[in-house]
């Protein structure tokens, strides 16, 4: 009986206590997430110039169900209706994106007036209800002339045309944008833009270039990171000298981050999930606080690893006010001991040596949702809260992205569609560990988007894959209804005390 009792207990205080914003610190920031890719669609519209992912979307064969992102869920005009969507649910907060290709239709020269126009009235309609813009600059929309005139990340020529664009957005919006987070998921484009080649721009050399046309699996991701790294670092110091003062704003930059747990407690996979978070966090992580490359990386990749000179070294550490988080899901790793798909596939993702799986004994680690990749484990947040705070020093970090999709079914009712009673579990799961990490265990943790408010148009998945707390009707002009979910964001946001 008391086994009983004690199992029942613990089964409560992970994944079914019950939190609501009185478990957080007062401050704490709830909102959605989006990008402009994913949402706006009106690709053509008052002067925006192409992107890669225009260019990748259009290509017969990398998006799995044809579609693009040509309409995508239309925010570009129905934005005072979601800013409603929002207000409705009381959130306190919008992360979205500005399409750089919007402010620069060819990635510089002359600013267009329209884009920016835009982008000021959707930040002036969240502010009018209460919404606090949080704004990523880039969310891998690259302006195709930029790709066209010097390869884009792979040439260091953009570090100045970004930090261009940055200054401008810091000028026209900065009054009102407290929060800006200069990338979304660098470990992400790097890699599957560069090394699989399954996201824009399409490039790599696994398989003999059977999948793309160009590119070097083993070299440009690094090089692209790098590139990315010095970016950033240029802009914090263009916001620090020049803006900071004025607009008392904060600076970022989010990640894509798993926890994994070592798939046994052998050293080898102690180590090798130690190195799995080297090569996918802390290889940007490191030289943000520590100002350089992880000891792992630098002995593993060799000289395909760039390298800071002193200066940017210097320029690099230190250069943010905030870590941003997207955090979906928690994976074993094990040591690669022969690291045979490594010779074979002579790419960046093997330069770990760990290999990183959902599974095992043939068991997955947790319930999965509809994307391939995403495994419902919701004690990893807190592992993860705790792990950014003992190696980083405790820095504070936003929440930028968490959720999960359900398959976009055509054999679904609408009407069963909205009965997310999965995705509620997922969120009242990872917001009772969050919750903890903060009040138990002490992490810095000011904030928490959901990706996503909307359904949308979800990469290479297109439209498959449904992450939204409002369902978005493909078949009926876009129409949203609110999924179940919404209602418990609702009370959820609600029970202050
Ligand atoms: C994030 C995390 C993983 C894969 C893909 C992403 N992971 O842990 O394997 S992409 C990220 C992105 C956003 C996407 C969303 C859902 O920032 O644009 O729509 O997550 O995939």
């Amino acid at each position: 009986f008391l086994l009983l009792v004690s199992g029942f207990q613990s089964f409560l205080s992970d994944a079914q206590e019950i939190v609501n914003r009185s478990s957080f610190p007062k401050g704490f920031v709830f909102g959605t997430a989006s990008s402009a890719f994913q949402y706006e669609g009106a690709v053509k519209e008052d002067g925006r110039g192409g992107t890669v992912w225009d260019t990748f979307a259009h290509t017969f064969g990398k998006v799995i169900d044809f579609s693009n992102a040509d309409v995508a869920v239309d925010q570009y005009h129905r934005y005072p209706e979601d800013v409603q969507l929002m207000a409705d649910m009381g959130m306190d907060a919008y992360r979205f994106s500005i399409a750089w290709s919007r402010i620069f239709p060819n990635g510089t020269g002359k600013i267009n007036q329209a884009g920016i126009d835009h982008y000021n009235k959707l930040i002036d309609a969240l502010l009018a209800k209460g919404i606090q813009p949080y704004v990523t600059l880039y969310h891998w929309d690259l302006p195709q002339a930029l790709q066209d005139r010097y390869k884009g990340w792979l040439d260091p020529q953009i570090i100045n045309d970004f930090a261009v664009y940055a200054e401008t957005c810091f000028q026209k919006f900065g009054d009102r944008v407290k929060h800006w987070i200069t990338f979304n998921e660098p470990h992400t484009f790097a890699i599957q833009g560069y090394d699989v080649g399954l996201q824009a721009p399409g490039r790599c050399s696994i398989l003999l270039h059977l999948f793309c046309s160009a590119g070097n699996s083993a070299t440009e991701p690094y090089i692209v990171a790098h590139n990315v790294l010095r970016t950033h670092a240029k802009v914090m110091d263009i916001y620090r000298k020049k803006y900071k003062d004025v607009q008392k704003g904060l600076l970022g930059i989010a990640f894509d981050v798993m926890w994994y747990e070592p798939a046994s407690n052998s050293p080898q996979d102690i180590d090798a999930a130690q190195r799995a978070q080297d090569f996918q966090f802390g290889w940007f992580m490191d030289p943000l606080f520590f100002g350089d490359y992880p000891a792992s990386m630098r002995k593993r990749v060799g000289n395909r690893l760039p390298t800071f000179s002193a200066a940017e070294a210097a320029l690099v550490k230190g250069s943010l006010d905030f870590v941003g988080v997207n955090h979906y899901t928690t994976y074993y790793a094990r040591n690669n001991s022969t690291n045979l798909i490594g010779l074979l596939l002579n790419d960046t993702l093997a330069d770990s040596g760990a290999v990183t799986l959902p599974f095992k004994n043939g068991k997955a680690i947790g319930d999965k949702a509809s994307s391939i990749w995403l495994y419902i484990v919701p004690e990893g947040i807190r592992s993860l809260m705790n792990y950014i705070k003992t190696k980083y020093g405790n820095p504070p970090v936003f929440i930028t992205e968490n959720g999960m999709d359900d398959p976009n079914s055509p054999f679904i009712s609408i009407k069963n569609a909205l009965k997310d009673e999965k995705r509620i579990k997922y969120h009242s799961g990872y917001l009772a560990n969050l919750s903890a990490s903060i009040r138990e265990d002490g992490c810095d943790v000011r904030g928490y988007f959901v990706w996503s408010l909307l359904d949308n148009w979800e990469w290479a998945a297109g439209y498959t894959s449904r992450f939204g707390l409002y369902f978005v009707d493909y078949n009926d002009k876009l129409k949203r209804y609110p999924k179940n979910s919404v209602q418990w964001f609702k009370s959820f946001l609600n029970k202050t005390v």
